[in-house]
C-alpha cells in the first residue's frame, strides 16, 4: 500500500475513534454550569414524591405490576384514580414547612402513567376519573411558595409497547421500536418543559438492556436545547457504580450530579451528589409502613450535607391526594429543628472532618459546625487542624463549650444537658475561611 494510502487509512481510523469517543461523552460546552449546580447544591435538602393510580392498593409503584398486582388489574387503577383531596398548595407547604427548597414528582414511574396531560398517550391523568393536570397544579404551587419545581421521569417504561421489555425481570420480550419510544419520550420531556418550567429533571430506569450510554447523551444534549440550564441528575447513563456508593469514574457518567439511593453518599468535594430516600420503607404509599424516627432523619440529613451531598427525601401519597399527617408531622419535625440549625446546612459545604459514628463536620466562612452524634459520651475529641486558630467553640443555641487543645486534638467537653434532645451542633469559630482547609484524613481515636 502506498504512502498516501497508508495516511488516509490511519487519518480515517484516527476520526473513528475521535467519533467513538465523542460519541460517549457529554460536550462540555452544553454541561450544566458550576454555578446552577452550586445553587442546587446551596439547597441541601427537597422532597421527592412517588404517587399514582397503584397507591389504591398500596403496593411498590412499577415494582408490584404483574407481582402483587395483576398486570391487567394493575393497568386498570387509572380508572379508579380520583384524588379529590389531592391539594397542590398542601404538599408544597409541607415540604416547605419541612425546610425543604425543592420537589420531585414523579411524572411518569415505569408502569408507564403520566400524571400530566400529554399529547403523546391516552394512558394519562385525563384518562381518570379526576381529569386534572396534577404536574401542572404543582408546579403552580411551587412556584407560589418558591420551591423549585423538579420532575421525575422514567426512560423504562414496560407499558409502552414500543419500549421492549414490558415485565421486570422479562429480559427483552418484544424487538420493540426504540427509535419511536425514544420521539415518544423526547416529546413528552418537551411538554413538561415547555409547560411546566421544571428546575431539575430526575431521570431513572437507565439500567435495562434496552437502553445506551449513547441514548442518554443524545436525550442530554437534546434536553439542553430546550433548557439551557437544566439541572439533570447521572441515570442517564449506565454508569451506577456511584448509585452504589463505590468510587465511580465520573468521567463515564451522563448526567450534572450522582444519586446514591437509599444510603448517605461518601463525602465527595469534587463531584456533586445527591441521596434519595424514603421516609419510610416504601416509595409509593403503603398503608402501615414504617417510618423513620425524627433523629433518623435529622441524622441522614446532617450526614449527607456533611458529605457534601443533598437529600431529596420522600414521601408517598395515599389515593384520595393526602400524605399521611404523621408524614407530616415528621417533616414539620425536621423544618423546627432547620429554624434553629439550618445555618449549619444550608449554603455549607461538607467537611473538614470526614463523617463518622460519632461526629460530623459542615463549613461556611469561618465556621466549622460539628454534628454530634453519640451524646452519650462526656467529651468529643477532634483532631486538631494544622495551620488554623480556634477563637471560639459554642454550642448552637446554647452555651459557650468547656474546651482546651492538648496531644494534638481540640477536647470538648459534652454538657449533661444539651439544647436538643435528637441532634446537637457545636460551632467552631476560626480564624481562617474554613473551605480553606483540607479534608482531615485523621479520624478521632
Ligand atoms: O425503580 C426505581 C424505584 O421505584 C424508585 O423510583 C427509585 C428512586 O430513586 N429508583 C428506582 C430504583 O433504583
Amino acid at each position: 500500500m502506498n504512502a498516501l494510502k497508508q495516511v488516509l487509512v490511519v487519518n480515517l481510523l484516527f476520526l473513528c475513534i475521535l467519533q467513538s469517543v465523542s460519541s460517549q461523552t457529554i460536550d462540555p460546552k452544553i454541561k450544566t454550569s458550576k454555578e446552577v449546580m452550586d445553587d442546587f447544591m446551596d439547597k441541601r435538602f427537597g422532597m421527592f414524591i412517588h404517587w399514582g393510580p397503584v397507591a389504591l392498593r398500596g403496593t411498590e409503584i412499577g415494582w408490584s405490576r404483574n407481582k402483587l398486582v395483576p398486570q391487567a388489574e394493575y393497568d386498570n387503577l387509572y380508572k379508579e384514580f380520583n384524588p379529590v383531596l389531592f391539594d397542590a398548595n398542601a404538599w408544597v407547604l409541607t415540604a416547605k414547612n419541612a425546610g425543604m427548597k425543592y420537589l420531585t414528582i414523579t411524572s411518569k414511574h415505569h408502569d408507564g402513567f403520566c400524571l400530566w396531560p400529554s399529547a403523546y398517550t391516552e394512558y394519562d391523568i385525563m384518562s381518570s376519573p379526576y381529569k386534572k393536570d396534577i404536574i401542572g397544579e404543582l408546579a403552580k404551587a411551587c412556584k407560589k411558595h418558591d420551591i423549585k419545581f423538579c420532575v421525575y421521569f422514567t426512560i423504562l417504561d414496560w407499558h409502552d409497547k414500543n419500549y421492549p421489555i414490558h415485565n421486570d425481570g422479562k429480559g427483552l420480550q418484544t424487538d420493540g421500536n426504540m427509535d419511536a419510544f425514544r420521539d415518544t419520550i423526547k416529546n413528552q420531556l418537551k411538554e413538561i418543559i415547555t409547560k411546566y418550567d421544571p428546575y431539575m429533571l430526575w431521570f431513572d430506569g437507565q439500567w435495562e438492556e434496552p437502553w445506551t450510554d449513547e441514548m442518554g447523551i443524545d436525550l442530554y444534549e437534546y434536553l439542553k436545547t430546550l433548557k439551557k440550564d437544566l439541572i439533570i441528575n447521572n441515570r442517564l447513563g449506565k454508569e451506577m457504580s456511584a448509585i452504589k456508593n463505590m468510587s465511580a469514574d465520573h468521567s463515564k457518567m451522563i448526567g450534572d450530579y450522582d444519586t446514591p439511593e437509599q444510603r448517605v453518599g461518601n463525602l465527595n468535594m469534587d463531584f456533586p451528589w445527591e441521596t434519595c430516600m424514603t421516609i419510610a420503607n416504601q416509595w409509593a404509599w403503603k398503608p402501615n409502613d414504617k417510618v423513620k424516627s425524627l433523629k433518623e432523619c435529622l441524622q441522614t440529613l446532617i450526614k449527607t450535607a456533611s458529605g457534601n451531598g443533598n437529600l431529596l427525601f420522600n414521601v408517598g401519597p395515599m389515593a384520595d391526594g393526602r400524605i399521611e399527617q404523621r408524614q407530616i408531622d415528621l417533616l414539620k419535625q425536621m423544618g423546627d429543628w432547620l429554624k434553629i440549625y439550618g445555618e449549619s446546612i444550608y449554603n455549607t459545604n461538607g467537611g473538614p472532618y470526614i463523617p463518622n459514628k460519632g461526629y460530623s463536620a459542615t463549613r461556611k466562612g469561618n465556621k466549622i459546625y460539628v454534628h454530634i452524634f453519640d451524646d452519650t459520651k462526656t467529651e468529643l475529641l477532634l483532631p486538631a487542624i494544622a495551620g488554623i486558630k480556634i477563637e471560639s467553640m459554642s454550642w448552637m443555641n446554647g452555651k459557650t463549650a468547656d474546651w482546651k487543645e492538648a496531644d494534638g486534638q481540640y477536647k470538648a467537653i459534652i454538657p449533661a444537658q444539651l439544647p436538643d434532645k435528637n441532634s446537637n451542633v457545636l460551632v467552631l469559630q476560626i480564624d481562617k475561611v474554613a473551605m480553606d482547609i483540607p479534608i482531615q484524613k485523621v479520624l478521632s481515636k
